[in-house]
């Protein structure tokens, strides 16, 4: 049974997020072609869908731990382009001081603990998280994020042996969009249905439609609940699709342009302005508004990061390891 309602606002809600993910991601393919971000960058356009319905189930204290592929995931958390942006660029004035870089967005304020580059490392992290949630005895989850190469890494067993015995409040997302790298699902694998992996270890796993943020926010709202109730954790495998290459260096020649114009006919967000239009939950200079935001954000971020410095030498050794507040460190 569903505890938060899908309702208008949702709808709303859905089409303006994931359009500031998508123009986000646009603006930052199209800086990395001018070189102006440089070294690594992974896209998220075409996943918008399993983020926004993750976002109208979750709540502010809830965290989130993901992959490199994190740009819009920060921005989900509420994290705000301009540091989001800056931190792409390299600047002090960046969610990481400038020395993360596409793949390190963090905000511990935003119970956003990255980005990580090593695939499936995360894993771990997030059930880790999820334990600290229980020790302290509160009701908030952690959602952790994973793509479909990460679940062939052996600590996804250990972790989701441990998280099924002590029932850690943790929704494992596996994004499935078909590749790692230019490796597809089939090719690494006898058994595609990446979702029965929970199977093993009796945890609660389905096959969600990750194009589609109604059944994403159906499927978290199920498992959020379970989690907030000492039930455990849940394994959802979101099938969605990336429409750019695994990084900024792919051409993706290994799939077909047929594949990719088959999850584009239902983006979703054509699809939930398409449903925004007909339940006539909005008009047309309701989108004209909320277009101009967004391209407003976007093109501040950007003036933001330019405007911003890079951060002094003398910061390199710095946030290197935990120095404050950390009461094993004595010297
Ligand atoms: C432990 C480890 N092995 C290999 C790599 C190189 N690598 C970076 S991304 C990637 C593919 C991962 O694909 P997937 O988990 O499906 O996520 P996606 O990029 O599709 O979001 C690989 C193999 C790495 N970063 N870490
Ligand atoms: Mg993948």
């Amino acid at each position: 049974m569903s505890s938060v309602p899908i309702t208008k606002d949702t709808y709303l809600q859905w089409y303006e997020s994931m359009l500031l993910f998508r123009k986000f991601e646009e603006k930052a393919g199209q800086l990395y072609g001018q070189q102006k971000i440089r070294g690594f960058c992974h896209l998220y356009i075409g996943q918008e869908a399993v983020l926004a319905g993750a976002m109208s189930v979750l709540t502010p204290d809830d965290s989130m731990i993901t992959t490199y592929r994190d740009h819009a995931h920060a921005l989900a958390r509420g994290m705000s382009a301009n540091e989001v942006m800056a931190e792409l660029y390299g600047k002090v004035t960046g969610c990481s001081k400038g020395k993360g870089g596409s793949m390190h967005m963090f905000s511990k304020e935003k119970k956003f603990f990255g980005g990580h580059g090593i695939v499936g490392a995360q894993i771990p992290l997030g059930a880790g998280i999820a334990f600290a949630e229980q020790y302290l005895g509160t009701k908030n989850v952690n959602v952790c994020y994973m793509g479909d190469g990460a679940v062939r890494q052996g600590a996804l067993n250990e972790t989701f042996n441990m998280a099924m015995l002590w029932k850690l409040p943790v929704i494992f997302i596996c994004e499935n969009n078909g590749y790692a790298m230019g490796t597809s699902v089939a090719r690494t694998t006898n058994m595609v249905d990446i979702y029965k992996i929970g199977l093993g270890f009796d945890m609660p796993c389905a096959p969600v439609d990750g194009m589609d943020p109604v059944a994403v926010h159906n499927a978290m709202d199920e498992a959020v609940q379970r989690a907030r109730n000492g039930e455990g954790p849940t394994f959802l495998e979101m099938r969605t699709y990336r429409y750019k290459g695994h990084s900024m260096s792919d051409p993706a020649k290994y799939r077909t342009k047929e594949e990719l114009e088959s999850y584009k006919a239902k983006d979703p967000i054509v699809v939930v302005k398409a449903a925004i239009v007909e339940n006539n939950y909005a008009d047309q200079a309701w989108f004209d508004e909320i277009d101009a935001k967004v391209k407003t954000i976007v093109e501040e971020s950007v003036k933001f990061a330019e405007e911003s410095p890079y951060p002094e030498a003398a910061e390199l050794y710095k946030d290197v390891y935990v120095q404050e507040d950390y009461p094993y460190i004595t010297s």
